[in-house]
Protein backbone atom coordinates (compact mmCIF):
# COMPACT_ATOMS: atom_id res chain seq x y z
CA UNK A 1 0.00 0.00 0.00
CA UNK A 2 2.51 2.42 0.96
CA UNK A 3 4.69 1.42 -2.29
CA UNK A 4 1.81 2.41 -4.49
CA UNK A 5 1.25 5.26 -2.53
CA UNK A 6 4.39 6.43 -3.60
CA UNK A 7 4.37 5.52 -7.43
CA UNK A 8 1.01 7.98 -7.28
CA UNK A 9 2.66 10.60 -5.46
CA UNK A 10 5.57 10.81 -7.91
CA UNK A 11 3.38 9.66 -10.66
CA UNK A 12 1.67 12.88 -9.79
CA UNK A 13 4.38 15.41 -8.96
CA UNK A 14 5.90 14.11 -12.62
CA UNK A 15 2.73 15.25 -14.20
CA UNK A 16 2.57 18.57 -12.71
CA UNK A 17 5.95 19.75 -13.18
CA UNK A 18 6.36 17.96 -16.50
CA UNK A 19 2.88 19.72 -17.46
CA UNK A 20 4.13 22.85 -15.85
CA UNK A 21 7.30 22.94 -17.83
CA UNK A 22 5.53 21.66 -21.09
CA UNK A 23 3.05 24.94 -20.75
CA UNK A 24 6.11 27.48 -19.66
CA UNK A 25 7.66 26.27 -22.79
CA UNK A 26 4.51 26.77 -24.89
CA UNK A 27 3.94 30.30 -23.25
CA UNK A 28 7.72 31.09 -23.99
CA UNK A 29 8.01 30.26 -27.54
CA UNK A 30 4.24 32.10 -28.11
CA UNK A 31 5.55 35.02 -26.69
CA UNK A 32 8.72 34.82 -28.96
CA UNK A 33 7.18 33.86 -32.38
CA UNK A 34 3.76 35.41 -32.25
CA UNK A 35 1.73 35.49 -34.97
CA UNK A 36 0.48 38.84 -35.98
CA UNK A 37 -3.56 38.66 -36.99
CA UNK A 38 -4.81 42.19 -37.66
CA UNK A 39 -8.73 43.47 -37.04
CA UNK A 40 -9.15 44.32 -40.97
CA UNK A 41 -12.43 46.00 -40.28
CA UNK A 42 -10.68 48.75 -38.31
CA UNK A 43 -8.39 49.56 -41.02
CA UNK A 44 -8.36 52.02 -43.81
CA UNK A 45 -6.43 49.90 -46.47
CA UNK A 46 -6.55 52.38 -49.40
CA UNK A 47 -5.16 55.21 -46.63
CA UNK A 48 -1.46 54.07 -48.24
CA UNK A 49 1.49 56.18 -49.77
CA UNK A 50 4.42 55.75 -51.59
CA UNK A 51 7.06 57.77 -52.56
CA UNK A 52 7.60 58.51 -56.35
CA UNK A 53 10.97 56.60 -56.61
CA UNK A 54 9.28 53.83 -55.68
CA UNK A 55 9.98 51.55 -58.01
CA UNK A 56 6.45 49.46 -59.11
CA UNK A 57 6.90 46.51 -61.71
CA UNK A 58 5.58 43.49 -61.87
CA UNK A 59 7.51 40.20 -62.65
CA UNK A 60 7.54 37.09 -64.81
CA UNK A 61 9.99 34.18 -65.59
CA UNK A 62 11.42 32.92 -69.11
CA UNK A 63 10.21 29.30 -69.12
CA UNK A 64 6.84 30.35 -67.55
CA UNK A 65 5.87 32.75 -70.61
CA UNK A 66 8.38 32.61 -73.64
CA UNK A 67 7.75 29.63 -75.46
CA UNK A 68 9.83 27.15 -76.85
CA UNK A 69 11.94 26.63 -73.76
CA UNK A 70 12.32 23.03 -75.27
CA UNK A 71 16.33 22.48 -74.04
CA UNK A 72 15.88 22.59 -70.74
CA UNK A 73 15.42 20.90 -67.16
CA UNK A 74 11.69 21.54 -67.02
CA UNK A 75 11.18 20.47 -70.84
CA UNK A 76 12.54 17.17 -69.78
CA UNK A 77 10.59 16.72 -66.43
CA UNK A 78 7.74 17.69 -68.27
CA UNK A 79 7.85 14.44 -70.31
CA UNK A 80 8.44 12.02 -67.40
CA UNK A 81 5.84 10.27 -64.92
CA UNK A 82 5.78 9.39 -61.22
CA UNK A 83 6.57 6.17 -59.49
CA UNK A 84 2.78 5.29 -60.13
CA UNK A 85 2.80 5.85 -64.40
CA UNK A 86 0.99 10.16 -63.14
CA UNK A 87 2.40 12.69 -65.05
CA UNK A 88 4.57 15.38 -63.25
CA UNK A 89 2.42 18.10 -64.85
CA UNK A 90 -0.93 17.83 -63.68
CA UNK A 91 -3.10 16.75 -66.37
CA UNK A 92 0.35 15.88 -68.04
CA UNK A 93 0.18 19.72 -69.48
CA UNK A 94 3.87 20.91 -70.95
CA UNK A 95 5.10 24.33 -71.22
CA UNK A 96 5.25 24.59 -74.61
CA UNK A 97 4.37 27.92 -76.18
CA UNK A 98 3.20 29.44 -72.94
CA UNK A 99 2.21 32.78 -73.53
CA UNK A 100 4.38 33.16 -76.97
CA UNK A 101 6.06 35.81 -74.90
CA UNK A 102 9.20 35.92 -77.17
CA UNK A 103 7.12 36.80 -80.12
CA UNK A 104 4.83 38.86 -78.55
CA UNK A 105 6.79 41.16 -76.19
CA UNK A 106 5.63 44.23 -77.95
CA UNK A 107 2.28 43.77 -77.15
CA UNK A 108 3.27 42.68 -73.27
CA UNK A 109 4.98 45.64 -73.07
CA UNK A 110 2.42 48.11 -73.64
CA UNK A 111 -0.12 46.17 -71.24
CA UNK A 112 2.57 47.29 -68.41
CA UNK A 113 2.85 50.44 -70.11
CA UNK A 114 -1.29 50.18 -69.22
CA UNK A 115 -0.84 48.76 -65.59
CA UNK A 116 1.04 52.64 -64.97
CA UNK A 117 4.54 50.42 -63.69
CA UNK A 118 7.63 50.89 -64.46
CA UNK A 119 9.51 48.41 -63.93
CA UNK A 120 9.80 44.60 -65.62
CA UNK A 121 11.30 41.71 -63.35
CA UNK A 122 12.53 38.73 -66.27
CA UNK A 123 14.51 35.83 -66.42
CA UNK A 124 17.08 34.92 -69.07
CA UNK A 125 16.36 31.56 -70.05
CA UNK A 126 19.81 30.15 -69.83
CA UNK A 127 19.41 27.08 -72.47
CA UNK A 128 18.61 29.37 -75.23
CA UNK A 129 21.88 31.64 -74.30
CA UNK A 130 23.88 28.55 -73.97
CA UNK A 131 22.69 25.73 -75.55
CA UNK A 132 25.36 23.44 -75.66
CA UNK A 133 28.63 24.18 -73.12
CA UNK A 134 30.66 27.15 -74.19
CA UNK A 135 28.13 27.64 -77.65
CA UNK A 136 26.55 31.09 -76.73
CA UNK A 137 23.55 31.38 -79.54
CA UNK A 138 23.74 34.90 -81.46
CA UNK A 139 20.25 34.86 -82.00
CA UNK A 140 19.12 34.56 -78.74
CA UNK A 141 21.60 37.35 -77.23
CA UNK A 142 19.28 39.17 -80.30
CA UNK A 143 16.27 38.60 -78.46
CA UNK A 144 17.05 39.84 -75.13
CA UNK A 145 18.72 42.82 -76.68
CA UNK A 146 15.71 43.56 -78.72
CA UNK A 147 13.55 42.90 -75.42
CA UNK A 148 15.59 45.38 -73.75
CA UNK A 149 15.49 48.33 -76.26
CA UNK A 150 11.48 48.16 -75.94
CA UNK A 151 11.41 48.29 -72.57
CA UNK A 152 13.67 51.53 -72.94
CA UNK A 153 11.71 53.23 -75.09
CA UNK A 154 8.21 52.02 -73.10
CA UNK A 155 10.58 54.06 -70.32
CA UNK A 156 10.22 50.83 -68.45
CA UNK A 157 13.10 49.85 -66.13
CA UNK A 158 14.05 45.71 -66.28
CA UNK A 159 15.46 43.74 -64.06
CA UNK A 160 16.93 40.69 -65.11
CA UNK A 161 16.77 37.37 -63.37
CA UNK A 162 19.89 35.31 -64.19
CA UNK A 163 18.50 31.72 -62.74
CA UNK A 164 15.05 31.17 -62.22
CA UNK A 165 14.30 27.43 -62.22
CA UNK A 166 15.77 26.36 -65.13
CA UNK A 167 18.58 25.68 -66.62
CA UNK A 168 19.54 23.76 -69.53
CA UNK A 169 19.54 20.27 -70.02
CA UNK A 170 23.58 19.56 -70.30
CA UNK A 171 24.14 21.18 -67.20
CA UNK A 172 21.57 18.76 -65.46
CA UNK A 173 22.90 15.68 -66.91
CA UNK A 174 26.12 17.56 -65.06
CA UNK A 175 24.32 17.52 -62.17
CA UNK A 176 23.48 21.07 -62.00
CA UNK A 177 23.71 22.03 -58.20
CA UNK A 178 24.44 18.95 -56.59
CA UNK A 179 28.24 19.46 -57.04
CA UNK A 180 29.88 22.62 -55.87
CA UNK A 181 32.48 22.78 -58.86
CA UNK A 182 29.50 22.63 -61.22
CA UNK A 183 28.85 26.68 -60.75
CA UNK A 184 31.43 27.84 -62.88
CA UNK A 185 29.32 27.28 -65.80
CA UNK A 186 26.85 29.50 -64.22
CA UNK A 187 29.14 31.87 -63.11
CA UNK A 188 30.35 31.90 -66.43
CA UNK A 189 27.07 32.42 -68.13
CA UNK A 190 26.34 34.61 -66.16
CA UNK A 191 29.16 36.75 -66.84
CA UNK A 192 28.38 36.42 -70.70
CA UNK A 193 24.88 37.56 -69.89
CA UNK A 194 26.30 40.98 -67.75
CA UNK A 195 29.10 41.84 -70.21
CA UNK A 196 25.72 41.58 -72.72
CA UNK A 197 23.14 43.19 -71.17
CA UNK A 198 24.42 45.65 -67.95
CA UNK A 199 24.40 48.72 -70.60
CA UNK A 200 20.80 48.23 -70.83
CA UNK A 201 19.87 47.09 -67.07
CA UNK A 202 21.09 48.20 -63.98
CA UNK A 203 19.43 45.62 -61.62
CA UNK A 204 20.20 41.72 -61.59
CA UNK A 205 18.65 39.35 -59.42
CA UNK A 206 21.13 36.29 -59.71
CA UNK A 207 19.01 33.26 -57.99
CA UNK A 208 15.89 33.13 -57.18
CA UNK A 209 14.54 31.10 -54.64
CA UNK A 210 17.27 28.66 -53.76
CA UNK A 211 15.24 27.19 -51.00
CA UNK A 212 11.89 26.53 -53.13
CA UNK A 213 14.29 24.67 -55.48
CA UNK A 214 16.31 22.52 -53.23
CA UNK A 215 12.86 21.57 -51.37
CA UNK A 216 10.98 20.85 -53.97
CA UNK A 217 13.78 19.42 -56.29
CA UNK A 218 15.76 17.65 -53.93
CA UNK A 219 13.59 16.47 -51.05
CA UNK A 220 9.76 16.44 -51.80
CA UNK A 221 10.76 15.26 -55.56
CA UNK A 222 8.41 17.40 -57.15
CA UNK A 223 10.64 19.64 -59.13
CA UNK A 224 13.25 17.93 -61.35
CA UNK A 225 15.21 16.33 -60.60
CA UNK A 226 13.07 14.59 -58.71
CA UNK A 227 15.38 13.58 -55.35
CA UNK A 228 14.06 13.11 -52.20
CA UNK A 229 16.93 12.94 -50.48
CA UNK A 230 17.54 15.55 -47.38
CA UNK A 231 21.16 15.26 -47.74
CA UNK A 232 21.20 16.50 -51.08
CA UNK A 233 18.38 19.12 -50.39
CA UNK A 234 20.77 20.84 -48.04
CA UNK A 235 23.64 20.89 -50.44
CA UNK A 236 21.82 21.85 -53.09
CA UNK A 237 20.64 24.65 -50.96
CA UNK A 238 23.79 26.04 -49.62
CA UNK A 239 25.27 25.45 -53.78
CA UNK A 240 22.73 27.48 -55.13
CA UNK A 241 23.74 30.63 -52.38
CA UNK A 242 27.40 30.02 -52.44
CA UNK A 243 26.52 30.31 -56.41
CA UNK A 244 24.95 33.80 -55.84
CA UNK A 245 28.00 34.70 -54.17
CA UNK A 246 30.01 33.64 -56.78
CA UNK A 247 28.65 35.54 -59.52
CA UNK A 248 27.78 38.58 -57.50
CA UNK A 249 31.58 38.71 -56.85
CA UNK A 250 32.30 37.89 -60.19
CA UNK A 251 29.76 40.41 -62.05
CA UNK A 252 30.89 43.30 -58.88
CA UNK A 253 34.41 42.83 -60.84
CA UNK A 254 33.17 43.45 -64.12
CA UNK A 255 33.09 46.97 -66.07
CA UNK A 256 29.60 48.56 -65.00
CA UNK A 257 29.67 45.90 -61.65
CA UNK A 258 30.41 48.69 -59.45
CA UNK A 259 27.18 50.72 -60.42
CA UNK A 260 24.87 47.62 -61.01
CA UNK A 261 22.46 46.61 -57.94
CA UNK A 262 23.02 42.90 -57.96
CA UNK A 263 21.02 40.74 -55.40
CA UNK A 264 19.41 37.29 -54.42
CA UNK A 265 15.93 36.79 -54.58
CA UNK A 266 14.38 33.99 -51.53
CA UNK A 267 11.05 33.66 -50.70
CA UNK A 268 10.41 34.03 -47.54
CA UNK A 269 7.25 31.82 -45.74
CA UNK A 270 6.63 31.37 -42.08
CA UNK A 271 5.96 28.16 -40.46
CA UNK A 272 3.23 28.40 -37.42
CA UNK A 273 2.55 25.42 -35.05
CA UNK A 274 -1.55 24.87 -35.44
CA UNK A 275 -2.27 24.18 -31.95
CA UNK A 276 -0.06 26.74 -29.89
CA UNK A 277 -0.21 24.49 -26.69
CA UNK A 278 1.24 21.21 -28.87
CA UNK A 279 5.02 21.14 -28.35
CA UNK A 280 5.89 18.42 -31.17
CA UNK A 281 4.00 20.97 -33.47
CA UNK A 282 6.42 24.14 -32.06
CA UNK A 283 9.43 21.87 -32.91
CA UNK A 284 8.71 20.90 -36.26
CA UNK A 285 7.45 24.10 -37.13
CA UNK A 286 10.45 26.17 -35.71
CA UNK A 287 12.58 23.23 -37.68
CA UNK A 288 10.95 23.72 -41.15
CA UNK A 289 11.47 27.42 -40.18
CA UNK A 290 15.21 27.08 -39.98
CA UNK A 291 15.11 24.81 -42.97
CA UNK A 292 14.05 27.39 -45.29
CA UNK A 293 14.94 30.80 -43.60
CA UNK A 294 16.94 30.71 -40.98
CA UNK A 295 19.88 28.68 -42.60
CA UNK A 296 19.98 31.00 -45.56
CA UNK A 297 19.83 34.27 -43.94
CA UNK A 298 22.21 33.30 -41.21
CA UNK A 299 24.78 31.80 -43.87
CA UNK A 300 24.31 35.53 -45.61
CA UNK A 301 24.97 36.78 -42.72
CA UNK A 302 28.14 34.92 -41.81
CA UNK A 303 29.11 32.81 -44.18
CA UNK A 304 28.49 29.74 -41.99
CA UNK A 305 26.45 27.31 -43.60
CA UNK A 306 24.87 25.40 -40.88
CA UNK A 307 21.96 22.44 -41.38
CA UNK A 308 22.36 19.59 -38.86
CA UNK A 309 19.97 17.00 -38.82
CA UNK A 310 20.95 13.89 -36.62
CA UNK A 311 22.04 11.21 -38.95
CA UNK A 312 20.42 12.58 -41.98
CA UNK A 313 22.18 15.63 -43.04
CA UNK A 314 25.39 17.54 -41.13
CA UNK A 315 26.35 20.43 -43.06
CA UNK A 316 28.62 22.82 -41.58
CA UNK A 317 30.76 25.05 -44.26
CA UNK A 318 32.36 28.66 -43.89
CA UNK A 319 32.43 29.98 -47.16
CA UNK A 320 33.81 33.95 -46.97
CA UNK A 321 32.63 35.51 -50.06
CA UNK A 322 29.15 34.70 -48.90
CA UNK A 323 28.97 36.43 -46.34
CA UNK A 324 27.35 40.00 -46.98
CA UNK A 325 27.39 39.40 -50.73
CA UNK A 326 24.68 41.11 -52.75
CA UNK A 327 23.57 45.01 -53.03
CA UNK A 328 20.21 44.24 -52.10
CA UNK A 329 17.89 41.60 -51.23
CA UNK A 330 14.68 40.44 -53.06
CA UNK A 331 11.93 39.08 -51.19
CA UNK A 332 9.47 36.79 -52.82
CA UNK A 333 6.77 36.65 -50.37
CA UNK A 334 3.30 34.36 -50.35
CA UNK A 335 2.06 32.88 -47.23
CA UNK A 336 2.81 31.24 -43.97
CA UNK A 337 1.87 27.83 -43.20
CA UNK A 338 0.26 25.97 -40.19
CA UNK A 339 1.62 22.21 -39.18
CA UNK A 340 -0.17 19.88 -38.23
CA UNK A 341 0.79 16.50 -36.75
CA UNK A 342 -1.99 13.99 -37.43
CA UNK A 343 -2.11 10.01 -37.05
CA UNK A 344 -2.13 9.33 -40.94
CA UNK A 345 1.01 7.31 -41.74
CA UNK A 346 0.81 8.26 -45.41
CA UNK A 347 1.07 12.12 -44.52
CA UNK A 348 2.50 12.29 -40.41
CA UNK A 349 2.79 16.19 -41.25
CA UNK A 350 0.42 17.93 -42.95
CA UNK A 351 0.49 22.36 -43.85
CA UNK A 352 -2.68 23.66 -43.12
CA UNK A 353 -4.66 27.24 -42.54
CA UNK A 354 -6.62 28.49 -40.19
CA UNK A 355 -10.40 28.82 -41.46
CA UNK A 356 -10.77 32.43 -41.17
CA UNK A 357 -8.01 32.64 -43.06
CA UNK A 358 -9.13 33.78 -47.02
CA UNK A 359 -7.98 31.03 -49.17
CA UNK A 360 -6.15 31.07 -51.94
CA UNK A 361 -6.58 28.46 -55.61
CA UNK A 362 -3.04 27.12 -53.92
CA UNK A 363 -2.89 25.69 -50.76
CA UNK A 364 -1.74 28.66 -48.93
CA UNK A 365 -4.32 31.77 -47.38
CA UNK A 366 -3.94 35.16 -47.62
CA UNK A 367 -1.68 36.53 -44.90
CA UNK A 368 -0.89 40.19 -45.55
CA UNK A 369 0.82 40.76 -42.16
CA UNK A 370 3.63 37.91 -43.06
CA UNK A 371 4.35 40.50 -45.33
CA UNK A 372 5.51 43.02 -42.75
CA UNK A 373 7.00 40.17 -40.62
CA UNK A 374 9.39 38.70 -43.93
CA UNK A 375 10.35 42.56 -44.81
CA UNK A 376 11.36 43.03 -40.62
CA UNK A 377 13.49 39.92 -40.57
CA UNK A 378 14.66 40.76 -44.05
CA UNK A 379 15.92 44.16 -42.94
CA UNK A 380 18.48 42.25 -40.88
CA UNK A 381 20.91 42.08 -43.59
CA UNK A 382 21.12 45.80 -43.50
CA UNK A 383 21.06 45.77 -47.20
CA UNK A 384 17.83 47.43 -49.10
CA UNK A 385 15.09 45.89 -49.86
CA UNK A 386 12.67 44.83 -52.68
CA UNK A 387 9.56 42.71 -52.14
CA UNK A 388 10.55 40.81 -55.82
CA UNK A 389 7.11 38.74 -56.01
CA UNK A 390 3.59 38.70 -54.18
CA UNK A 391 0.82 37.17 -56.02
CA UNK A 392 -2.39 35.23 -55.65
CA UNK A 393 -3.96 32.34 -58.13
CA UNK A 394 -7.25 33.11 -58.23
CA UNK A 395 -8.82 32.19 -61.16
CA UNK A 396 -12.12 33.64 -60.95
CA UNK A 397 -10.75 37.20 -60.01
CA UNK A 398 -13.08 36.89 -56.35
CA UNK A 399 -10.64 37.95 -53.94
CA UNK A 400 -7.81 39.62 -56.36
CA UNK A 401 -9.03 43.11 -55.25
CA UNK A 402 -8.81 42.53 -51.56
CA UNK A 403 -5.23 40.63 -51.62
CA UNK A 404 -3.69 43.95 -53.39
CA UNK A 405 -5.43 46.77 -51.28
CA UNK A 406 -4.00 44.41 -48.01
CA UNK A 407 -0.50 43.45 -49.21
CA UNK A 408 -0.04 46.93 -50.87
CA UNK A 409 -1.44 48.22 -46.67
CA UNK A 410 1.20 45.54 -45.07
CA UNK A 411 4.03 46.90 -47.75
CA UNK A 412 3.02 50.96 -46.58
CA UNK A 413 3.01 49.92 -42.97
CA UNK A 414 6.78 48.66 -43.58
CA UNK A 415 7.68 51.65 -45.31
CA UNK A 416 6.17 53.91 -42.24
CA UNK A 417 8.52 51.84 -40.15
CA UNK A 418 11.66 52.92 -41.90
CA UNK A 419 12.06 49.58 -43.25
CA UNK A 420 14.36 50.58 -46.56
CA UNK A 421 12.23 48.70 -48.92
CA UNK A 422 13.25 50.46 -52.72
CA UNK A 423 10.36 48.38 -54.77
CA UNK A 424 7.34 46.15 -55.38
CA UNK A 425 7.25 43.75 -58.02
CA UNK A 426 3.62 42.07 -58.07
CA UNK A 427 3.63 38.16 -59.96
CA UNK A 428 2.93 38.24 -62.17
CA UNK A 429 2.27 40.44 -65.32
CA UNK A 430 -0.04 37.54 -66.69
CA UNK A 431 -0.86 34.06 -66.59
CA UNK A 432 1.62 31.56 -67.05
CA UNK A 433 2.71 28.33 -66.65
CA UNK A 434 2.87 27.43 -63.24
CA UNK A 435 5.61 24.71 -62.66
CA UNK A 436 4.17 21.46 -61.53
CA UNK A 437 0.33 23.32 -61.44
CA UNK A 438 0.68 23.45 -65.60
CA UNK A 439 -1.67 26.47 -66.58
CA UNK A 440 -4.34 25.92 -63.30
CA UNK A 441 -3.09 28.06 -61.39
CA UNK A 442 -3.69 31.64 -62.40
CA UNK A 443 -1.24 34.46 -61.08
CA UNK A 444 -2.16 37.37 -63.47
CA UNK A 445 -2.70 40.82 -63.66
CA UNK A 446 -3.76 40.00 -66.76
CA UNK A 447 -5.78 37.03 -68.00
CA UNK A 448 -4.55 34.85 -70.97
CA UNK A 449 -6.76 32.85 -73.08
CA UNK A 450 -4.06 29.88 -73.82
CA UNK A 451 -5.51 28.85 -76.98
CA UNK A 452 -6.01 31.98 -78.71
CA UNK A 453 -3.17 34.25 -76.80
CA UNK A 454 -6.00 37.02 -76.01
CA UNK A 455 -4.73 39.15 -73.01
CA UNK A 456 -7.74 40.50 -71.26
CA UNK A 457 -6.84 42.58 -67.77
CA UNK A 458 -8.13 41.27 -64.91
CA UNK A 459 -11.01 43.72 -62.98
CA UNK A 460 -8.76 42.80 -59.57
CA UNK A 461 -6.10 44.35 -61.29
CA UNK A 462 -7.70 47.89 -61.15
CA UNK A 463 -6.46 47.79 -57.04
CA UNK A 464 -2.74 47.78 -58.08
CA UNK A 465 -3.27 50.30 -61.20
CA UNK A 466 -4.95 52.27 -58.74
CA UNK A 467 -1.95 52.72 -56.08
CA UNK A 468 0.80 52.59 -58.36
CA UNK A 469 -1.08 55.75 -60.11
CA UNK A 470 -1.88 57.06 -56.97
CA UNK A 471 1.51 57.69 -55.33
CA UNK A 472 2.18 59.97 -53.86
CA UNK A 473 5.56 61.60 -51.48
CA UNK A 474 3.26 63.16 -49.17
CA UNK A 475 3.72 60.93 -46.03
CA UNK A 476 7.99 61.10 -46.30
O1 LIG B 1 5.38 31.07 -60.24
C1 LIG B 1 6.21 31.07 -59.12
C2 LIG B 1 7.55 31.72 -59.46
O2 LIG B 1 8.16 31.10 -60.54
C3 LIG B 1 8.47 31.62 -58.27
N1 LIG B 1 7.85 32.14 -57.09
C4 LIG B 1 6.51 31.70 -56.78
C5 LIG B 1 5.61 31.84 -57.98
C6 LIG B 1 4.18 31.41 -57.64
O3 LIG B 1 4.15 30.11 -57.19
Amino acid sequence: MGFLLLVLQVTFWVLVVGGAAWLATCLWLHLRHPVPRWDWNTIDVDDVRFTDDFLWGVASAAHQVEGGCDNNNWAWWETQSDDQGMPRIAGGQVAGDACDHWNRYPEDIRLIQQLGVSAYRFSIEWSKIEPRPGEFDAEAIAHYHALLDALAQAGIKPMITLLHFSWPLWFEQLGAFEKAENIRYFVRFSKRVFQEYRPQCKLWCTVNEPEVVSLIGYLIGMFPPGRRDLRVAAWVQRNLVLAHAQVYQALKHMPGGGTAQIGLVKNIFQFEPWRRWFLPEWAVARAAEWAHNGAIMRYLQTGHYRFRVPWLAWITTFDPEVQGAGDFFGLNYYSHAHVRIQRDRSEPVKLVHLEDEIPTDFHYAMYPEGLLRALRSAAALGKPLYVTENGAPDATDGIRDTFIRRYLYALHRARIEGLDIRGYFYWSLMDNFEWVEGYNQRFGLVHVDFVTQKRTLREGAKAFVNVVRNRSDAAY
